[in-house]
């Protein structure tokens, strides 16, 4: 099984990325599974307590169960993937059945400041887009899906979606093998990782 982790700021297109890598491959070869679905469980905290967790800190991610999640799948055993709601900042207690494929991305914006993960990733790919161009996109994702508004989403970005993107994910450039340049939607680059994941399948 090859492990592909793909990480990058708030904004900066991780999510195009995958679905134009995963457009026209072969169905059910290669698989995603998002950061997104390993939020930590919070079942013991009110809506209210929730509502104040620093998403974009590292803490707030269950690496363990994550780390778990991809030896088994590894080994050749299906996992039952979290399924996790943005609205009440919690699992739902649903999860997925989710089996091992030839490819796995594993995406979101902090999986490459874990060092057991990053151990497990075959290639570290970072998606750069300039924090204006991320903040623009955030700012109408926010509004438009999440029922956000321009102050809330501006508030959070200057006090927590900021200061942490300089503390932990920028500074994972470092560990990655590949960067692609995302400001404008980056065939090449996209083309080349498809090449990489031809190459195994
Ligand atoms: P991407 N996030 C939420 O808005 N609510 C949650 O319950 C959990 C996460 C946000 C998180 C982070 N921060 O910036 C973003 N906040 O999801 C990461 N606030 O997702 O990589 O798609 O931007
Ligand atoms: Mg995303």
């Amino acid at each position: 099984m090859l492990i592909i982790g793909i990480a990058g700021g708030t904004g900066c297109g991780k999510t195009t990325v995958v679905n134009q890598i995963l457009n026209e491959q072969p169905e059910g070869e290669v698989g995603v599974i998002s950061q997104d679905s390993y939020y930590l469980d919070t079942t013991h905290l009110s809506y209210d307590e929730r509502v104040k967790i620093n998403f974009d800190h590292p803490r707030s991610i269950d690496f363990d169960l994550l780390e778990e999640h991809l030896k088994e799948l590894k080994k050749g055993n299906p996992i039952h993937q979290p399924v996790y709601s943005f609205v009440k900042h919690n699992r739902t207690g649903d999860t997925i059945l989710t089996h091992p494929r030839k490819v796995i991305i594993v995406e979101g914006i902090l999986i490459l400041t874990n060092p057991e993960l990053r151990e497990m990733f075959d290639i570290k790919i970072f998606v750069h887009a300039d924090s204006d161009e991320r903040l623009i996109r955030r700012l109408k994702r926010d509004i438009q899906e999440r029922g956000r508004d321009l102050d809330e989403v501006l508030a959070r970005y200057k006090t927590t979606l900021k200061p942490m993107h300089n503390q932990f994910i920028e500074p994972m450039k470092e560990f990655a093998d590949i960067i692609i340049p995302n400001n404008h939607y980056n065939t090449v680059a996209i083309d080349i990782v498809k090449t990489i994941i031809n190459d195994k399948l």
